[in-house]
């Protein structure tokens, strides 16, 4: 019989702000290494179950696994789903397989994980190449195998062993094209609002800032002696062509979701790409993560405004604190206002553009008289949707602590970028704080943005602004409702499928 390789996103908690039909992308990561899987192994079947997407629960994925028994099975988890990707895990064993772990959280806990029992090989990096010669290697079946490839870490005996880092994937285009077609493509943003077809597709890796509280620039950053340093690629015009016709015209896809850490880092490729979209007249919906400086310099060579006629219509920026302190501590940059310029600028040129910002806080140092300052402050730039994200300890920066592993990835269940307002720690204090900003603070331009986010003649940036606010007080409101009942908050929301 075929082995089988089985890529597992098990059932996990929604994040509150996402509807239910925009809060799973299509897992490109996995649909990418099946490809080169397929690519490399002509006796291996290759398979991927995204399991949120099907409304799939731990029942049905229990009886899923033991009908399957898939040879090797791989999982890769946010930190706050680490409890459900452990399960998967020990469900994976129950059945048999050989249970791989890898991605930007597991790839920082390796030991941890390995000595969990649950997981067998942990894959640091890029993916892509790794897992094609892990697969020979646990075919060989000898720890010698394992010892002498790169990018991995593995336990033998009571060693945990890491071996050397694995080169990036020099030129991008050689990147299988991602098996789409193991993947349920017409359930992504099926019964979204405002992302309807929606396909997640990514321009480059890496990027080109190094970030102090960031996992992205690391995960697909260069090593230079032990130290790794940001490095960005990007694929090339031609190739991303190829993906979105794929996307668009194969799988009907209308709504296109740039995963890139940056989107913006590299200063011509999003440029050339739009202009080539343009010019065979194809506008399509986008959205992506950006920085502020490069949407300024984007502005003056015409890149940005190429970019938002060939659709991009979301943008999130990482805009972190408005203090020139705060920004130093986090290695951030934009330390001349570049973040509220380039605000002022979407606001003013590009209305069409929906705008979210973020913002961190719980920085070493800060109190509730600098978080209510850093709320005040954040609405005096015109942003249509503004978060405040506690700094977050990830496994693989500075801040992670080991001993905040609890065996279990029950702790990491904080680590889900929310305001959580139990305890009496100071992230308690703060959060508390910035919830009475929320219901008692509006400075005029808050009121003004607030109304006009209501009112909008756009219908989708209308219906937004509502949800957001709609999802907001019920988080804030149940929020209280636990602590005045003594109920253990969790703060993400379980599906009504989660279980069955
Ligand atoms: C799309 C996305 C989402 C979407 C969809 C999420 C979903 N579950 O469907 C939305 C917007 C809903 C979302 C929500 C959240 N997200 Co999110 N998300 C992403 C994003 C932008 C893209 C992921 C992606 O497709 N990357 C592209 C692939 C190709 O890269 P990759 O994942 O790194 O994979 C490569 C390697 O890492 C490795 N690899 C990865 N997995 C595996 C597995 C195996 C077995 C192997 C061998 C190798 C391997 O090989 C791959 C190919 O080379 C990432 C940031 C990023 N750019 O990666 C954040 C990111 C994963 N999200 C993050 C977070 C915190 C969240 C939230 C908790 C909060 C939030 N809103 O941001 C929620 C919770 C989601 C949940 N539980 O469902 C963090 C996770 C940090 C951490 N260490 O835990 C990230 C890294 C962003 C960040 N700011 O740091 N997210
Ligand atoms: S710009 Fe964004 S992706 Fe790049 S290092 Fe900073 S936070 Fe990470």
């Amino acid at each position: 019989m075929k082995e089988t390789f089985l890529f597992l996103r098990p059932p996990r908690p929604l994040w509150p702000f996402n509807g239910p039909g925009s809060a799973f992308w299509p897992p490109l990561a996995f649909a990418s290494m099946a490809e080169a899987l397929r690519r490399a192994f002509c006796d291996l079947d290759v398979a991927i179950l995204d399991a949120p997407a099907l409304q799939m629960g731990w029942k049905s994925l229990t009886a899923e696994l033991r009908r399957r028994q898939p040879t090797y099975v791989g999982i890769g988890e946010e930190a706050v789903s680490c409890v459900e990707g452990l399960r998967a895990a020990k469900l994976a064993k129950e059945s048999g397989a050989t249970v791989i772990a890898g991605g930007c959280f597991f790839g920082n806990v390796a030991g941890e994980v390995l000595n969990s029992g649950q997981v067998d090989v942990v894959v640091h990096g890029e993916g892509e190449i790794t897992i094609v010669e892990l697969v020979t290697a646990l075919r060989d079946g000898t720890a010698q195998a394992l010892r002498t490839m790169r990018g991995i870490s593995f336990r033998s005996g009571e060693e945990v062993i890491r071996t050397e880092p694995r080169e990036l994937i020099a030129d991008l285009d050689t990147l299988p094209m991602p098996a789409y077609d193991l993947l349920p493509m017409e359930r992504y943003g099926q019964r979204s609002r405002n992302h309807v077809g929606l396909a997640a597709i990514e321009l480059g890796r890496g990027c080109s800032c190094a970030c102090e509280f960031c996992v992205l620039w690391r995960q697909m950053g260069k090593y230079r002696g032990n130290r790794i340093v940001p490095h960005l690629r990007v694929k090339s015009v031609e190739r991303l062509m190829e993906e979105i016709r794929i996307l668009t015209d194969r799988y009907d896809r209308r709504f296109l979701g740039w995963v890139d850490p940056c989107f913006n880092a590299h200063e011509s490729i999003p440029g050339k790409l739009a202009d080539r979209l343009l010019r065979e007249g194809r506008q399509i919906p986008q959205s992506a993560w950006v920085r502020a400086d490069y949407v300024l310099r984007d502005e003056a060579s015409g890149a940005l405004a190429a970019c938002i006629e060939a659709g991009l219509c979301e943008m999130y920026l990482g805009i972190e604190r408005v203090e020139k302190e705060g920004l130093k501590l986090l290695h951030k940059g934009n330390l001349q206002d570049e973040s509220e310029k380039a605000l002022w600028l979407l606001a003013r040129r590009y209305p069409q553009v929906f705008t979210v910002g973020s913002f961190i806080y719980n920085l070493p140092g800060d109190s509730p008289e600098m978080v209510r300052k850093l709320f005040r402050d954040a609405f005096r730039v015109p942003i249509d949707m503004t978060f405040f994200i506690p700094l977050t300890p990830l496994p693989g920066t500075p801040f992670w602590r080991e001993d905040a592993w609890d065996g279990t990835g029950e702790a990491m269940r904080e680590f889900d970028f929310l305001l959580h307002f139990q305890g009496e720690g100071l992230k308690a204090k703060l959060s508390r704080t910035l919830m009475m900003c929320y219901w008692f603070s509006w400075p005029k331009e808050r009121l003004k943005q607030f109304l006009a986010g209501f009112v909008a003649r756009d219908a989708r940036r209308r219906s937004i602004c509502r949800r957001n606010v709609a999802r907001f007080n019920w988080y804030l409101g149940r929020a209280v409702w636990n602590s005045i009942v003594g109920r253990r908050e969790f703060a993400m929301n379980l599906p009504s499928w989660y279980e069955s």
